[in-house]
């Protein structure tokens, strides 16, 4: 494992995608590796790409790694699929979809899916990011698809979260019925190509305008008291999400949201907001790690037949449920 650490840091990428395997199989040994690479991390960029299935984000990443290597910026790309518990569709079309990176060394693509909670798939992907920030990709992209409580945990990992849409779901905005505008810091709409594009441009632009700053706070409030840095209020002017039209497979629009990418950067860097963004995400995953901590620990010290026996008797209205946490406590 000592070895497979300073492999991974002297960049040889075979010891890379083992060190990774044994990261998301929670591998014995694998949190002194993790502890070991942690002050290496913290220079990637994190580039969050979300948005509902198949609105074209594997291609958008595709042609985005492209333009960040022209610039000669090394990438990652981590594809997480929280609906599925099979990845092997997915890495196949991602596959397909990212062919064009194949074979460039500065490119490294990882597929993730489900294996057990999604809470357990957002700590591995939190892991999977830093092993690659310590192996020292400039460039991070995480791409989830659209389905909810994911997208949210997404934002607790980039630095950057674009939100994917495309025309012709009907005259919706996906993102609306989603409820993931909020967590955007740039917007894109895809498949200019199709028709409708126009009108989705102008539909989510109407959205900004209506709420996004009360929904961004209602965002970072949502771990109650704990998450105590908000983005507007550090001192900086508020960011507006800008709408990015692109059509990915031909590169349409790519420069224009690369732009966009790097002006959000700019603002974060310029409105001193990196430092609030990283310690609030520090908070947020400290939380998340002592809430699956603790409960193991819970649950470890509670025999098996006591937690039955204790659903039984709720159901059997001789206790209610708080009262029963209550002993369950005093007995832990
Ligand atoms: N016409 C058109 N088709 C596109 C565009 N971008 C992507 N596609 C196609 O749309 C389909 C889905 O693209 P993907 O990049 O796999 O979309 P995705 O959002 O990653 O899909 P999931 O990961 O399955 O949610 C593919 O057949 C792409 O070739 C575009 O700009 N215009
Ligand atoms: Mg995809």
């Amino acid at each position: 494992m000592v070895d497979l650490v300073q492999a991974t840091l002297h960049g040889d990428r075979r010891a890379l995608a083992r060190l990774l395997t044994y990261v998301e199989n929670e591998r014995e040994g694998v949190e002194q590796s993790l502890a070991a690479l942690f002050p290496h991390t913290g220079h990637a960029w994190v580039i969050g790409v979300t948005g509902a299935p198949g609105t074209g984000k594997s291609s958008l990443v595709n042609a985005l790694a492209k333009a960040f290597r022209r610039r000669g910026q090394t990438v990652a790309i981590v594809a997480v699929d929280p609906t599925s518990p099979f990845s092997g569709g997915a890495i196949m079309g991602d596959r397909i979809r990212m062919r064009d990176l194949a074979g460039d060394k500065g490119v490294f693509i990882r597929s993730m899916a489900t294996r057990g909670s999604l809470g357990g798939l957002a700590r591995a992907t939190r892991d999977v990011i830093r092993v690659l920030d310590a192996a020292g990709f400039d460039v991070i992209f995480v791409e989830t698809v659209g389905a909810g409580q994911s997208e949210v945990d997404i934002v607790r990992t980039a630095q950057t979260t674009i939100v994917v849409e495309a025309p012709g779901f009907g005259d919706d905005v996906q993102a609306i019925k989603a409820g993931i505008l909020e967590i955007a810091d740039v917007l894109v709409v895809n498949k200019a190509d199709r028709p409708g594009a126009e009108n989705t441009v102008r539909a989510l632009k109407a959205m900004l305008e209506m709420g996004h700053p009360a929904a961004r706070e209602q965002l970072t409030r949502h771990h109650g008291q704990l998450v105590s840095v908000e983005l507007s209020s550090n001192g900086g002017e508020l960011w507006i999400p800008p709408v990015v039209k692109t059509v990915a497979p031909e590169d349409q629009g790519i420069d224009d949201l690369v732009a966009a990418l790097e002006s959000h950067r700019h603002h974060l860097i310029e409105a001193r907001a990196l430092t609030g963004l990283e310690r609030q995400h520090i908070e947020i995953e400290l939380y998340d790690r002592l809430e699956a901590a603790l409960m193991a620990r819970l649950l470890k010290a509670i025999p098996g037949d006591v937690l039955s026996d204790v659903i039984r008797r709720i159901q059997a209205r001789e206790l209610d449920p708080q009262s029963a946490v209550n002993t369950i406590l005093e007995q832990a």
